[in-house]
């Protein structure tokens, strides 16, 4: 009763901001988002009589703060199995932890494949969806391939995750400029709280629809200009509620500003290239692949700028056969 699986972290162009349903974590509204293949989770799981208490390393240390949502996550599993078995759980990120790079989708997409099937539970895509946004919401965008719609839904059973575009679909680059921070960090699960003290949420909810059903056309039809620009302007409406709200939130740092203003020289220059931002300080600019290696050259020469990751959209979680023990 062993398995392994590989989740690629997703970035949304259409944010996930706000819950209806804290519990259930229902999302205020729907997303839209692309998985990164530079930013993976691979996880193995082995429920066995052999292991007489649960043992759980997430990137080599045994009590990280993410311990006890894993176990919960494994309870909801073991519950619809119906088995009580104790559990080991290794789990490695390929992106440095320090980084505030958010490792939750990624880490709970490979959790819920590698669990379910190492139970012996054959699920569909879409119930590893809806099992996976129990774990934390952002997880279930990263287990469809490619482009991913999740579906706000008014239940359980009706909030999940679908690809709309596979990962082949459009040459894209999505480069993460990762920028230090010594902040003490707002985790989302906390920020998503105070989302609706903000003056602006509700105004945003009311046109949120709208958005999605652009960019879906946005992309389908690859108008790169257009999706950028919402693309980015949709990233600044989510950080205007959360600087609005209150307590108010402030993931940004100088240097996510300055890589803010080079986004738009850049286009003064004539490189078309758009921003976006996660609830963090880092920046992920988005260009079509014939021009990435322009934009890292550019990027290169911003000190302030602690290391570049380049991905391109991936395909969603996959079952493999190596197992990390
Ligand atoms: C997103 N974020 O759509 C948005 C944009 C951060 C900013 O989804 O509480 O870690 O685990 O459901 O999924 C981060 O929120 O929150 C997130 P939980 P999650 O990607």
């Amino acid at each position: 009763m062993k398995a392994t699986a590989v989740a690629p972290s997703n970035i949304a162009f259409i944010k996930y901001w706000g819950k209806k349903d804290e519990k259930l974590r229902l999302p205020a509204n729907g997303s839209i988002s692309v998985n990164l293949s530079g930013l993976k989770t691979i996880t193995t799981v082995e429920f066995s009589d052999k292991y007489k208490i649960d043992d759980i390393l997430i990137n080599g240390e045994k009590r990280g703060k993410e311990v006890g949502r894993v176990m919960k996550q494994l309870d909801r599993i073991k519950k619809i199995a119906k088995i009580h078995f104790k559990t080991k759980v290794i789990s490695q990120n390929n992106f440095p932890m320090a980084s505030g790079l958010a490792s939750s989708a990624s880490g709970f997409a490979a959790l819920t494949v590698a669990a379910t099937k190492a139970v012996g539970l054959n699920l569909s895509e879409k119930e590893l969806t809806i099992l996976a946004r129990l774990g934390s919401g952002s997880a279930c965008r990263s287990i469809p391939d490619g482009f991913v719609e999740w579906e706000e839904g008014k239940s359980h059973e009706s909030s999940y995750a679908r690809s709309i575009f596979p990962s082949n679909y459009w040459d894209l680059s999505i480069i993460v400029a990762l920028v230090e921070s010594r902040d003490k960090k707002t985790s989302s699960t906390d920020g998503h709280k105070l989302a609706e003290t903000s003056l602006f949420f509700k105004t945003r909810l009311k046109n949120i629809d709208n958005k999605i059903t652009t960019i879906k056309r946005l992309i389908g039809e690859k108008k790169f200009k257009e999706f950028g620009q919402l693309v980015e302007g949709e990233a600044l409406e989510m950080h205007s509620v959360m600087l609005t709200c209150s307590p108010s939130l402030i993931y940004w740092q100088p240097t996510t500003i300055e890589l803010m203003k080079l986004t738009q020289q850049l286009r003064k220059e004539g490189f078309p290239v758009y921003f976006t931002i996660d609830a963090g300080p880092h920046l992920f600019l988005i260009c079509e692949k014939k021009n990435t290696s322009a934009i890292i050259n550019k990027l290169k020469k911003i000190r302030a700028v602690k290391k570049i990751i380049i991905n391109q959209p991936d395909e969603g979680t996959n079952l493999i056969n190596q197992h990390l023990f």
